[in-house]
Formats: structure tokens, sequence, C-alpha cells
């Protein structure tokens, strides 16, 4: 539950860390510049140690005591400072004009988000619905119920305010988004706000804070954020919700990571990496691959030979692969088939496949990164394997 706090999804999240991480060390410095002399002082001072005519009664200390008003003094403005001027930037609304304001309610125990009216005065209404988790004897969830079911849909880089309220006789709630470092109250028959502008693609959990009655901790719900041409597409829609698990597919996950800055998707077009379009491998990438082997995206295999073939039949089969096996097999792709297969898509990871972005593929190359004649792609380890699924799905689909 605490993965949000992995992301900083919203403009003011670093300001909010870096008044959590200053207020921090100002305390451990503050901590140990008290706890240390007092142990200190109790050792050095201990009975045993100490004869009773040295016991002598220091009235003053001029010099001590300003260090020890002002530096304090100091380091508490410093922290007030921080504190400050990130509360600020959470309290300031933004102009109404400038944003989308979302009706938030929070009711026993669910959360539903209301839009404004659409330019066909269609009123976006999500979640609001609330099935109970069933749980096994020892109280773990076997079925999530609506638990997590609703989503705030919400478009990137944009300035979203809401509006929240719970109804007259219900408890009051906490809304609240880790990943955005933003919490507030929502109380019954009084309307809190909050804003955000989220600055990453993605999905991030939104939970009720308020810990204090049975169900507060199934108000489990999430924000996901979508680029801003999916979100207006849906928003001018009548969907109740934007077709698919938009914030999972391969595309969030591929402009999340930013991926898109070096990888064409949807042209040809070479960036600083090669498209993922259409061809797995250039005819250049092949015959690089051909003349001085490969050892880097660790398959089980191991190395590539350097030199299997050469002159004519090398170009055969580099020009064969790059245009993704199509047409006539050249009789000297036999060498490669024994690794790669007979339709040249990998043997169970052993090698890779040719023809395909598979989960094999996309998993290798963001684990080591991928040093070629093209370019130097760097390392992505924190992609996680449901991502990678993702992606391989939606560039081969
Ligand atoms: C002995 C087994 C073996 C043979 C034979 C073999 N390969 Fe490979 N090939 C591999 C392995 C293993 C890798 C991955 C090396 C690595 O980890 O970087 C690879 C990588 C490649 C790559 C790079 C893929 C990428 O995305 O970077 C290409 C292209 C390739 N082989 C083409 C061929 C062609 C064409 C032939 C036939 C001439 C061939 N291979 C023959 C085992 C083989
Ligand atoms: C800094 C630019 C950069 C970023 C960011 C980047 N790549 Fe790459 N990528 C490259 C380059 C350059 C290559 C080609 C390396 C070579 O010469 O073979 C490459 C190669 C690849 C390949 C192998 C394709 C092939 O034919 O060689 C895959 C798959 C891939 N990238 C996927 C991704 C994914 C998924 C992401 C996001 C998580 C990503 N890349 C982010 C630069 C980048
Ligand atoms: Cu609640």
């Amino acid at each position: 539950m605490l993965e949000g706090f992995k992301s900083q999804a919203a403009t003011f999240a670093a300001d909010v860390d870096q008044a959590l991480y200053i207020n921090l060390v100002f305390s451990i410095i503050l901590a140990i510049s008290v706890i240390g002399p007092m142990l200190y002082f109790a050792w050095k001072y201990r009975a045993s140690n100490v004869k009773k005519e040295d016991i002598e009664n220091v009235v003053h200390h001029t010099g001590l005591e300003i260090t020890w008003t002002l530096v304090p003094t100091i380091m508490m403005f410093v922290l007030f400072y921080y504190g400050y001027s990130s509360m600020k930037a959470l309290r300031t609304m933004p102009d109404s004009k400038n944003a989308i304001t979302i009706k938030v309610e929070g009711s026993k125990w669910k959360w539903r988000y209301e839009y404004p009216a659409n330019a066909n005065g269609f009123v976006h209404k999500v979640g609001g619905a609330y099935t109970k988790p069933t749980m096994d004897g020892n109280g773990h969830v076997v079925e999530n119920g609506t638990m997590g079911k609703s989503a705030l849909y919400v478009p990137v880089g944009t300035n979203i305010i809401l509006n929240m309220t719970a109804p007259l006789g219900d408890v009051i709630h906490s809304f609240y988004i880790p990943a955005f470092r933003m919490k507030e109250d929502v109380v019954p028959g009084r309307v809190t706000k909050q804003w955000f502008n989220a600055t990453e693609v993605g999905e991030y959990d939104i939970e009720c804070a308020e810990y204090c009655g049975t169900d507060h901790s199934y108000m489990f719900s999430r924000v996901v954020v979508m680029p801003k041409d999916k979100y207006e597409a849906w928003f001018n829609s009548n969907l109740d919700t934007p077709k698919g698990e938009y914030a999972n597919s391969g595309d969030a996950v591929l402009q999340r990571h930013g991926c898109k800055s070096c990888h064409s998707i949807d042209t040809d077009k070479v960036l600083f990496g090669p498209s993922l379009k259409t061809r797995r491998l250039t005819k250049e990438q092949v015959l690089d691959v051909i003349e001085n082997g490969q050892n880097k995206l660790g398959y089980a295999m191991g190395a590539m030979p350097a030199d299997l073939v050469k002159g004519a039949d090398a170009e055969k089969i580099a020009t064969y692969v790059a245009n993704g096996m199509q047409g006539k097999k050249p009789d000297a792709f036999a060498t490669c088939a024994g690794c790669h297969g007979e339709d040249g898509k990998g043997q169970y990871g052993t090698a890779p496949s040719l023809v395909t972005y598979d989960v094999d593929l996309l998993r290798n190359v963001l684990k080591h990164g991928k040093k070629g004649m093209m370019g130097n792609m760097p390392k992505f380890p924190y992609v996680t394997e449901k991502e990678v699924s993702a992606i391989a799905e939606y560039l081969n689909k």
C-alpha cells in the first residue's frame, strides 16, 4: 500500500519530500545534540567519579547561552520556511478557469467522482458502488469486491481541483494519494478542496486515510493519469470509463518510462534508437551481429559466435530477417535456425527472437541495456514483469 511513495507524480510532491527530509535531518541533529551530551555528562559526572568539594554552582555562560538559543532558532525558521512554502503550494488553488473541477464524494465505504458536463451535456459519474471484499478465515482477501475498481481519470499536466464532500449523516473520510503527497479530510455537509497537477502518466493508489471505523481501509480506489488526447477522447464520449485498462496498457508503460523519447512507436522513424513499430531489426543491425557476434543480452545460450556466414549469404539472410522473414527463405538461414528456430522466433528464451519483441527480448534489453551499432540504450532495471508483458503485447499486436 505504500508503493505510491516510490513515485513523485504531482508538481508539488518533490517540495513535500524536501520539507520532510529537511525535517528529518534537523530532528536527528537536534536529538543527537541534546541526547548525546546528556548521556556523556551522566557518565562523566557519575557519583563515583565526582568529589563533593569539586561541585560548583555555575551561574552563567553567555557564549553558550547565545549559541543554544540562536542556532536552534535559525534551524526552526529554516524548517518553517520549507514547511510553509510546500504547504502554500498545496493550499493555493489554481484559477478554476485553468483547471478541471471534479466533485469527489466519500461515503461509507466508497469514492464517487463526478465530472463537469461535456459538450453533449453528458455528465460522467464514476464509482460509487460498494461490495465488501470476501476474506478467508485468516483475514486474507480472496475476492476484492468493488475495492480498487473505480478510478478518477485525469489528464497529465493539467490542474485538477477536487471539490470534496460526504453526505449528511455519513462519517469523516480522508482522501489520500500517496504518489502525489496529497491528503485532505472529506467532511459531511462541508466542501473541502484540494488540487494537483499530475506530472506522469500512470496509475496511482487512492486510499481513505481515516482509519477510525469499520471499512475505511476498503475505500481503495485509483487515480489514472492519461495523456491529454486520450482523456479528451473519453471525456467527449458518453462512455462511463475509458475503454480498456488504460494505465497498464503497453502504450502507457512506454510513455511512463520515457521510451518514446528514443523510440518511435507509430512511425518507422529512427530517433535515438530504432523504431519499435514494424521491423524488429534493420539489415545493418543483422549484418553487424553476423560479422561481430554478440554477447550482452544475457540469453541462456550465451554468446553468438562471429562470422558464421559471410558475403552474399550474409547479405541474403540480413535482407530476409530485416523483412520480418517474409518471402523466400535463403538456404544459408539453416545456420541460424539451429539457435534462433526455423521461424526465427527464438527458442524458449535461449536465443532471441529475430521477428518479434517478445517478453524475453524486452526483459533482457531492459535488464542489460543495449549497446549496438545504432547506439546505446540505458538499463531500465525497475520496469516490472507486468509492465514488460504489457509492452510485449502492445508491440506485437
Ligand atoms: C550458436 C547459436 C546461434 C547461432 C547459430 C546464431 N545465433 Fe544469433 N544469437 C544467438 C544468441 C545466444 C544471441 C544473443 C546474444 C546476446 O546475449 O547478446 C544472438 C543474437 C542475435 C542477433 C541480435 C539480436 C538483437 O536484438 O540484438 C541477431 C540479429 C542474430 N543473432 C542473428 C543471427 C543470424 C542471422 C544467424 C545466422 C547467420 C545467427 N544469429 C546464428 C545465438 C545464435
Ligand atoms: C536513451 C534512449 C533510449 C531510451 C530512453 C530507450 N531506448 Fe530502447 N534502444 C535505444 C537504442 C539506441 C537501441 C539500439 C541499440 C542497438 O544499437 O542495438 C535500443 C534498442 C531497444 C530494443 C531492441 C530493438 C532492436 O532492434 O535492437 C528494444 C526492444 C528497446 N530498445 C526497448 C525500449 C523500451 C521498452 C524502452 C523504455 C523502457 C526503451 N527502449 C528506452 C535507445 C533507447
Ligand atoms: Cu473513509
